[in-house]
């Protein structure tokens, strides 16, 4: 990601969250309750843990917008951890008066272990603060930043879970009948899990009920999808100006996922090329598909089809029944640190994934349109539209 580049910093229990984006346009409407809504988003769905409980998410947006416009200089984002109270002791940034007791048995699934040893650190927790899925919220205010930019350009990017543990929502439906807003949006918003199904979500609750009793995670696979992308975004002609590689990647760096598929991808494999490809015809001017297995991609171009990205993701790797694991301080067998985490995350990584797609999605527009204001750019974007329609 070049054209529009941003970072986060923070821990889990620390002061604060933070987001730091370089190459927004001028001229972009955004207030906080833009990127307020999508934090509240995230922190809801069946099967969190204490800490949502804990946390309202809200946004100070220290830099780059003045009177509810950007101004083409960085947007600095900041998100307080309320949590932080209760582990100033402990998470401060001076010196500690009493040496906080340390975590010396790494989780199994987590970066524990591999990151206490790549940054040779003897307390878990300094590995663990940053690795945790908390920091999700700081890469949702930075998406949410992004959606309001390709809304203005006529993009929508929504949500769903497909499934959740061996349970799968069985309404299957047309990105283009649930992704913008409507009644079948709105059920995904309203329903706990963000199922369309709400049969299935009875199940899902039981579901994960049932792991939490067991002391036991569960995990699952989301979709997300984004409508009104213009053909032309991304390219062949350098590995890394692909734009399914450059959403595999924003989608696989999310916490806890561990595959990425576009379009039909997996199916894809085991079907003749007849049954995989989309044919191609004209309507009103404009090429058009009656089947979207591609997921809007052909080449690493989108081909102006809904962009369809699904991601899997594991079971949270915190077990309040633990798996087996070695104390780094004495080399003994010692089962895994527990601490409070969720039982099921997957609505929530729904929405962090949204975020990766969008700002995903709006790099590879400013690198297309360029634009230092939304004004120049959107005119950019109508010319080439303009350019588009047969006639
Ligand atoms: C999270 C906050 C964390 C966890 C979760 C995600 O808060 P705490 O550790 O204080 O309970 O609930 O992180 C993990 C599951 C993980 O493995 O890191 C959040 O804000 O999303």
């Amino acid at each position: 990601m070049t054209h529009l580049r941003w970072s986060t910093a923070g821990e889990s229990h620390g002061p604060a969250l933070t987001a730091l984006l370089d190459g927004v346009p001028a001229g972009l409407a955004l207030l906080a309750e833009h990127i307020d809504r999508d934090l509240a988003r995230r922190q809801r769905g069946y099967g969190r843990g204490g800490r949502m409980k804990i946390e309202r998410d809200a946004v100070a947006i220290e830099a780059g917008v003045r009177g509810g416009e950007t101004l083409g200089s960085p947007v600095a984002l900041r998100v307080v951890n309320r949590d932080f109270a209760n582990w100033e002791g402990r998470m401060g940034a001076a010196p500690f008066a009493v040496a906080p007791e340390a975590l010396t048995t790494p989780r199994p699934g987590h970066a524990d272990l591999a990151g206490a040893l790549k940054f040779d650190r003897a307390d878990v927790r300094d590995v663990l603060e940053r690795a945790s899925a908390r920091e999700t919220t700081a890469r949702v205010a930075a998406g949410a930043v992004a959606r309001r930019l390709l809304a203005e350009c006529g993009v929508a990017v929504r949500s769903r879970v497909l499934s959740i543990g061996p349970l799968r929502d069985g309404g299957a439906a047309d990105p283009r009948a649930w992704v913008p807003e409507g009644e079948l949006a709105g059920r995904v918003e309203a329903s706990s899990l963000r199922v369309l199904d709400g049969a299935v979500e009875e199940a899902m609750r039981a579901e994960i009920l049932a792991a939490s009793h067991a002391g036991d995670t569960l995990g699952g696979v989301v979709e997300v999808v984004a409508v009104g992308v213009v053909p032309g975004l991304g390219s062949y002609t350098q590995w890394d100006r692909r734009l399914d590689g450059r959403l595999a990647q924003a989608a696989m760096s999310v916490q806890a996922i561990k595959a990425v598929e576009i379009g039909d991808g997996w199916a894809a494999a085991s079907a003749r090329g007849s049954a995989v490809h989309d044919a191609i015809a004209l309507r009103d001017g404009a090429f058009v598909r009656a089947t979207n297995r591609a997921g809007g991609l052909e080449g690493g171009v989108t081909n102006g089809e809904p962009l369809v990205v699904r991601a899997a993701m594991k079971p949270i790797s915190t077990l309040r029944r633990p798996l087996g694991s070695v104390d780094l301080a004495t080399g003994e067998a010692s089962p895994a640190n527990t601490e409070r985490s969720d039982v099921c995350a997957v609505p929530a990584a729904g929405v962090v994934l949204e975020a990766m797609v969008c700002l995903a999605l709006a790099d590879a527009l400013l690198e297309k349109f360029g634009g230092d204001s939304m004004r120049q750019l959107l005119r950019n974007l109508d010319g080439y539209r303009d350019g588009l329609v047969r006639r």
